[in-house]
């Protein structure tokens, strides 16, 4: 939108390298690969192998230009963000400036360079990864990177995404751009930035609401401010200097109403407006108190990590997030919400925006106020060391000034997070294991410079060093010390211990841990040929960037399941294991609550097509962990855990609501027959504020052709049936269960009905059309009907979808 006091300069600007070979429009914002694309000169870097012909665009200068009419006059400014990233920004051929911060933004005068009439501006990219190898080489010495997970060298030197340079699930092609606003704006006019809202609950019930913001002004004038909160108005004549000032506002709410984490109550959030000089700046605030816990046990092992929101203290239950997409252009609201709904509908209720990609854009914090989602909100410095020298420090104070004020006011920020993994990377290199004090004083350099400024910005955050860490001025191994702070639980999948192992840890809270599986096989279709179908074909390899993480994904079939008859049965076990995976940890660390406050598992999403510890395809079609986590994050749950020797089994009770929940727990053991074993039925109260055990059964009740099956209504009277088998799926003799189903198209729908004769574990339906089913990965028993429905993506291709239906099973994957 263009007004009488701004020019808006998004639209089609033209891009061009400087060699003069690619030339074509390029919307702003956006991303130059994607316009390359679009514009066909160059290939889909997605599909098969093409990452590698289009790598070396970044290594090339290019420059991205348009015209606009100004008739305007006196003073302006130019404002823009989300520049990606070394760049100068010319007017009329004149710099503006250079540029070299993606997370920043940046408010420019451009004082006498405008010209009635035509105007040019030009935004000269240098590229990115020229300039990464310059400052790695003008550096006193080695700042180490992980250089089998980023094959374009030295992101560490440039404040960009950092997975733009490749990692364990990224393809490398270092993407540049605008992806944010670029106005012209008149200058003069007093700015309304960074709105903000905090309350204080009166006994009477009723709130008194401030909201303040700042005020940014060149000159010295008298300007009426006017406020309007939930239908009130505020006014108030105040005098602008040349400084920025900072005014605050208060408001009475009768019956304030809070903003509550899903799950736990309802997502109320207030209009907020604030008015000066004809600008309204508008917000929507939720009030909520969110506090980290980190006390030292009383008795036990360390100190806690658990949130407490509203007074209450709340279990986290998420997945970590990384960027919607790797190309920009492509990670739109749309798929944004696409994703986040997904997550909540999967009954989490956290999100940890992960330090190696974006400080995201504002809508994506509004889809999380929206949804209920907390953020645990990393700063973008991963997995590498960094340098300490006063202008990178520079750089990163003003960058996280930024974004504290930018972000704070969110109800959903739940956690400032100073980095991901730096302290665990000052042990992965040789040259800091050789020098740890060199490379611990730059960190410490660097974290400081990160915390300082972030409390400056906004003293009222929650501060987190480093994800993982035990706690602030402790610089040891959080990847294997369970007894305070987040914890990154990878020994599983990265060292290749048995799925037990996440029994032998006790999080307090588990930021991340994870296991692969492929992506589904509609997504491996638009990126591999039918000749390319097989785990071991080059392609196949290309998308799969953690080094033996193919063989791992095999062998861990190997060790629990018999073998899968075909490609699409490798897909699909690999799915189940990695549901599987993480079932079992996350059922565990759940029923240790409150001394386990919350799991976050890696990763929600993906940014491409490629194998990956990722619940969500590319795309956010749902991945059978996905429909895994819905179940395992349920609010009331009850769970079997086997005791470390395999002799007992604790049935526990977890209630993750506000309030006690009354329930009934059917115990059974379920031969592959179908013979059925009582083992015991339990009426039973759960407390919110801690998981309890019900019973201990000795596993030699359940006979040995049996799986356990443990029964949970809920208080709507809803049944859920999860199984334990006490032995590696491997060995059973499972029968062929005999499914049978039945579809009818109604309303844009499939509507499925299954049966069995025997039981069936981990059915999951499939089709040849994008789309989603309302179920998957579920256990199908003899006598208990199930109905599934289809949507697909495209109404019209229902008739496709029941055309093409196939059920698989794990019997069916393994044993035709
Ligand atoms: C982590 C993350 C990522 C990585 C993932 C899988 O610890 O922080 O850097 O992609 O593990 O290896």
């Amino acid at each position: 939108m263009t007004t009488l006091n701004m020019i808006n300069l998004a639209g089609t600007w033209s891009l061009r390298d400087a060699s003069g070979e690619y030339a074509c429009d390029m919307p702003i914002p956006g991303d130059a690969h994607s316009a390359l694309l679009a514009a066909g000169l160059i290939p889909d870097p997605y599909v098969g192998r093409n990452e590698l012909v289009v790598r070396g665009l970044a290594d090339r200068d290019w420059m991205v230009s348009r015209t606009f009419q100004w008739e305007g006059e006196g003073e302006w400014y130019l404002d823009f963000d989300y520049l990606d990233t070394v760049a100068e920004l010319r007017l009329n051929g004149k710099s503006l400036g250079h540029y070299q911060n993606t997370f920043r933004r940046n408010q420019v005068n451009v004082g006498r360079l405008l010209r009635r009439g035509e105007n040019r501006v030009d935004i000269l990219f240098t590229s990115n990864t020229r300039t990464a190898t310059e400052r790695a080489k003008e550096q006193p010495y080695k700042i180490p990177y992980i250089v089998q997970n980023c094959p374009i060298p030295d992101g560490n030197m440039l404040r960009k995404p950092q997975c733009h340079s490749g990692w364990d699930w990224n393809l490398a092609i270092a993407p540049f751009g605008l992806y944010g606003r670029i106005t012209l704006n008149k200058a003069g006019l007093a700015r309304i930035e960074h709105v903000g809202i905090r309350h204080d609950l009166e006994s009477d019930g009723s709130a008194t609401v401030y909201v303040s913001f700042k005020l940014e002004c060149d000159d010295d004038r008298k300007v009426p401010i006017i406020v309007r909160f939930d239908g009130q108005e505020t006014r108030s004549d105040v005098t602008t200097n040349y400084d920025s000032q900072f005014w605050q506002f208060s408001f009475k709410l009768e019956h304030p109403e809070l903003w509550w984490p899903a799950g736990q109550g309802q997502q109320k959030l207030y209009d907020v407006e604030v008015e000066v000089d004809g600008q309204v700046e508008h917000q929507k605030i939720g009030l909520r108190t969110i506090k980290l816990l980190t006390d030292k046990d009383k008795e036990g092992p360390g100190s806690r990590f658990a949130f407490r929101v509203n007074g209450r203290e709340i279990f986290a239950k998420g997945a970590n997030w990384i960027p919607a997409d790797a190309l920009p252009s492509r990670a739109t609201p749309e798929l944004t919400e696409k994703l986040l709904l997904a997550a909540k509908n999967a009954n989490m209720n956290m999100i940890r925006v992960w330090g190696g990609g974006f400080y995201e854009q504002d809508w994506f914090y509004d889809l999380c106020d929206k949804l209920g989602l907390m953020v645990w909100q990393d700063f973008m410095f991963s997995c590498s060391l960094y340098p300490a020298d006063d202008n990178f420090l520079s750089e990163v104070k003003q960058e996280v000034d930024h974004q504290v004020r930018r972000l704070s006011h969110h109800a959903c920020i739940a956690l400032w997070c100073g980095d991901n993994e730096l302290i665990g990377a000052l042990t992965w290199f040789e040259e800091s294991r050789k020098n740890r004090d060199r490379y611990l004083v730059d960190y410490d350099r660097l974290n400081r410079t990160i915390e300082e400024a972030a409390k400056s910005a906004d003293h009222s955050i929650n501060w987190w060093p480093s994800s993982p860490s035990s706690g602030p001025k402790n610089f040891g191994d959080a990847w294997h010390d369970d007894r305070s702070g987040d914890m990154h639980f990878w020994s599983v999948w990265h060292e290749n211990k048995s799925f037990d192992h996440y029994r032998d840890v006790k999080p307090r809270f588990c930021s991340e841990f994870g296991f692969q599986s492929y992506p589904s096989l509609n997504v491996i279709k638009k990126f591999a040929a039918p000749e390319d179908m097989n785990i071991a074909s080059p392609v196949m390899d290309h998308h799969q960037r953690n080094a033996g993480g193919n063989e791992r994904i095999a062998g861990t079939m190997f060790r629990y399941f018999r073998f899968p008859m075909e490609f699409a049965d490798f897909v699909y076990l690999s799915q189940v294991q990695q549901g599987l995976a993480m079932r079992t940890s996350i059922e565990y660390w759940r029923s240790l609550k409150p001394h386990c406050m919350g799991t976050l598992y890696w990763q929600l999403n993906d940014t491409w097509p490629v194998a990956s510890w990722s619940g969500l395809d590319h795309g956010g079609g749902w991945k059978l962990l996905h429909y895994m986590a819905r179940d395992f994050y349920a609010p009331v749950a009850a769970v079997a855990i086997p005791s470390k020797d395999g002799t007992s089994i604790s049935i526990s009770g977890i209630n993750d609501t506000a309030q006690s929940v009354s329930t009934e727990i059917d115990l059974f053991a379920l031969s592959v027959t179908g013979v059925r074993k009582d083992l015991g039925t339990y009426k039973i109260s759960l407390p919110p504020d801690r998981a309890i055990e019900i019973v201990s059964l000795a596993t030699v009740d359940i006979p040995d052709d049996a799986l356990l099956h443990v029964a949970t209504k809920s208080p709507d009277g809803q049944a859920t049936t999860r199984h334990l088998a006490p032995k590696p799926y491997k060995s059973y003799a499972f029968l062929a269960p005999g499914i049978k189903l039945s579809n009818l198209s109604t309303d844009g729908a499939l509507i499925i009905k299954l049966t069995t004769e025997r039981p069936a574990y981990f059915v999951a339906l499939h089709c040849d059309v994008p789309g989603h089913f309302s179920d998957a990965a579920f256990d199908l028993l003899p006598g208990e009907p199930r109905t599934v429905s289809f949507r697909p993506d495209n109404p019209d291709s229902l008739a496709e979808a029941a055309r093409t239906l196939i059920v698989r099973d794990l019997h069916s994957a393994t044993c035709r």
